[in-house]
């Protein structure tokens, strides 16, 4: 924790969109009369029939029921990019960087509006009607944006898988939202080596039944790949057949844009679903107040398509508002260190949007390779997707952005469609390591185990106490699974899984997940997930998962497993677990330690006892707590004597 405090300085004071003056009556004002104030902000995008009503949603336990603006009908690439047409269809929409540094691209808001009209007419040739499912599964390239607008569009639901997820992860996702049409590329290019998409994707489509009726396959490397005949085409081909006209499908507010499916204490890997208005209002508002986005800046978010950020904060949030978004297909360490500055300083990017975990890896490498670049043209920097630590904060506010740029600290999930609580740049002083005070219509409470409310300064659980626009609305498929992963701890409320603190200023400080989901360089994986993946090795006979503390990643991956009888425990079969892990799963759920355990500490029910094991893989072996429920106390001294280390 850190007690270091910056003011705001005043020309950002004057010059943003709010003040602090401004934030406490726009505040006040939101969670008074939420009809009121999002009656007025949901008219920041366009609709085609205006909406009569606003705020219809309910968190009461058995009717969970959120809708906003339900009567209004849009569509979203509508907004996103035709709107935009008459008064900035020459400006640039994207501006792709590849992952080489020789190669990048800009794509106009007329030219985005052309290749969006060519996708979706190349998916409407193939069936595609509103309410299907379409599977993305593409490299960092602009056909990635183009996709999810052409969906958008047609009234298709997208789906996008990220491209480091193995072929069983994507097959699951694929089979469980029933989508019939895969977009893809023939490999994806990162760092320098290639990524076998469309391998993957055929390895996928093979486990399911009835397999898919289309792959659309982008050329990205030109690698030569298997096509089968009469399900497969190139996409360049097929949009060579097409028209660049293509009618925006009227959408009701409520109708679903996106699935993104993530990671949750237990189970498979949950489809969250967002709809139309409401999701596109919040994130369009939050991108604009937040990162203070005005026209004529170059905005950077450095996350993956695959991820919710890059959904809200590369392509609806920014497009939706006009501006220009810079898509990044390469890694921070190609082919220098410096990579983020040099890309800042060749495209001169004003508001940077990146992750601590980049953050930390890069402070690694020392200030020189940030010190030989400009960074002139900077102005403001984000951060998201996991707790940042004030060394890194400190790190990327003096030495980064010079100590002329405020840092965005912004705390939001998947679930939340976009960011809940941050602090506004011209209207919030800063806290290292404290995402700051709530966004406008964000009631955020502290509750304790019982789930009593906490008031003024302390620490807990945070739940959110009513709805805004931009929540997710159920998961797709499984209303029941909505309603009890996040409104039955707290009834009446939705539960983060977060922990957090807050400060006598109020401001919240979180402190991490308080579940059993693992936050491994800002990706979320269930513990739950490794498991499974890990007793399914003919070898193992149970495994638990635990986080550690990590230096760069934040959190690592902590595998205990115990083997079949009579199976050895050798430095081979612990590399061969890795690689099954990375094979089943995909390369972000690699185990960082394994630990063979011949038991693991139980309590005489049966349950596994993961307090235990998070202290022990944390190093923490004096406050272990009470073991006096263990089945077998000797289990944990046997665990202590073989603790990994850290490599
Ligand atoms: C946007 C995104 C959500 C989880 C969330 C929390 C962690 C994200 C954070 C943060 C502290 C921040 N998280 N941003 N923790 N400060 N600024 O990351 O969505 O992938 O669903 O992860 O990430 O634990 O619950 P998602």
């Amino acid at each position: 924790m850190s007690d270091k405090v910056y003011d705001v300085p005043s020309q950002w004071a004057q010059k943003a969109y709010v003040d602090d003056a401004h934030y406490q009556s726009m505040y006040a004002a939101s969670v008074n009369d939420p009809n009121a104030f999002w009656g007025e902000h949901g008219k920041r995008i366009d609709w085609f029939t205006p909406y009569t009503k606003v705020k219809n949603t309910s968190y009461d336990p058995g009717h969970v029921s959120i809708k906003w603006f339900e009567d209004g009908v849009t569509n979203v690439a509508y907004n996103c990019v035709d709107r935009h047409l008459e008064t900035r269809g020459d400006q640039v929409a994207i501006i792709w960087e590849g992952d080489s540094p020789d190669e990048s691209r800009k794509i106009t808001y007329r030219e985005l509006s052309a290749e969006v009209n060519k996708l979706a007419n190349v998916l409407r040739n193939r069936g595609v009607e509103k309410g299907d499912r379409v599977t993305i599964y593409l490299p960092m390239i602009p056909e990635a944006a183009f996709a999810m607008l052409a969906c958008a569009r047609l009234g298709a639901i997208h789906s996008i898988v990220f491209g480091g997820f193995s072929p069983d992860s994507l097959g699951g996702r694929i089979a469980d939202c029933g989508s019939k049409v895969v977009i893809t590329a023939d490999e994806g290019l990162r760092g320098g080596r290639k990524v076998p998409l469309k391998a993957n994707v055929d390895a996928a489509v093979n486990q399911i039944e009835g397999g898919v009726d289309h792959v659309i396959v982008v050329r990205r490397t030109g690698g030569k790949v298997d096509m089968t005949p009469g399900r497969d085409v190139y996409y360049d081909e097929a949009a060579a057949m097409v028209t660049d006209e293509c009618p925006a499908e009227p959408m009701n507010a409520e109708d679903p844009l996106f699935i993104l499916y993530t990671s949750g204490s237990t189970g498979k890997p949950k489809g969250v679903l967002h709809t139309t208005g409401g999701y596109l209002v919040y994130a369009s508002m939050t991108h604009q107040y937040v990162f203070d986005y005005h026209p004529g800046d170059i905005y950077w978010c450095t996350a993956d398509v695959g991820w919710v950020t890059g959904h809200s904060y590369i392509v609806y949030g920014p497009l939706a508002n006009g501006a220009t978004t810079l898509m990044f297909e390469g890694i921070p360490n190609y082919p220098s260190v410096s990579r983020f500055w040099d890309v800042i300083d060749k495209h001169q990017v004003s508001i940077f949007y990146t992750a601590p975990t980049a953050i930390r890896s890069l402070m690694q490498a020392g200030e020189e390779p940030v010190k030989r670049t400009s960074r002139a043209s900077l102005r403001l920097l984000g951060s998201v997707g996991e707790p940042i630590n004030p060394e890194a904060w400190e790190w990327y506010y003096h030495v980064v952005g010079e100590g002329r740029c405020p840092i965005v600290d912004t705390w939001w999930q998947t679930e939340t469609g976009g960011i809940l609580i941050t602090p506004l740049p011209g209207a919030t002083k800063l806290k290292p390591g404290s995402a700051t005070r709530p966004f406008f219509g964000v009631q955020p409470e502290v509750v304790d185990a019982a789930g009593a409310v906490q008031e003024g300064a302390c620490e807990g659980n945070l739940v959110i106490a009513d709805s805004w626009p931009g929540q997710m609305r159920t998961v797709y498929g499984d209303h029941e699974r909505f309603e009890q992963t996040y409104f039955s701890t707290y009834p009446g409320k939705y539960f983060t899984g977060d922990g957090c603190r807050r400060d006598a200023d109020g401001f919240y400080w979180i402190t991490g997940r308080v579940d059993d989901v693992i936050n491994v360089s800002g990706h979320r994986m269930g513990t739950a997930e490794v498991e499974s993946a890990l007793v399914a090795h003919p070898k193992v006979s149970e495994a638990a998962v635990v986080g550690f503390p990590h230096d760069i990643k934040g959190q690592g991956i902590y595998a205990y497993v115990t083997l079949m009888d009579g199976v050895e425990p050798t430095e081979e079969l612990r590399k061969e677990l890795v690689a099954w892990v990375r094979r089943e799963i995909g390369p972000i759920a690699s185990p960082d330690l394994i630990q063979f355990a011949p038991g693991l500490p139980k309590t005489r029910s049966g349950k596994i006892m993961r307090r235990i094991l998070r202290k022990i893989a944390e190093d923490q072996f004096e406050s272990l707590g009470d073991t006096s429920t263990l089945a077998d106390p000797g289990v944990v001294e046997d665990l202590i004597s073989n603790r990994q280390n850290k490599r």
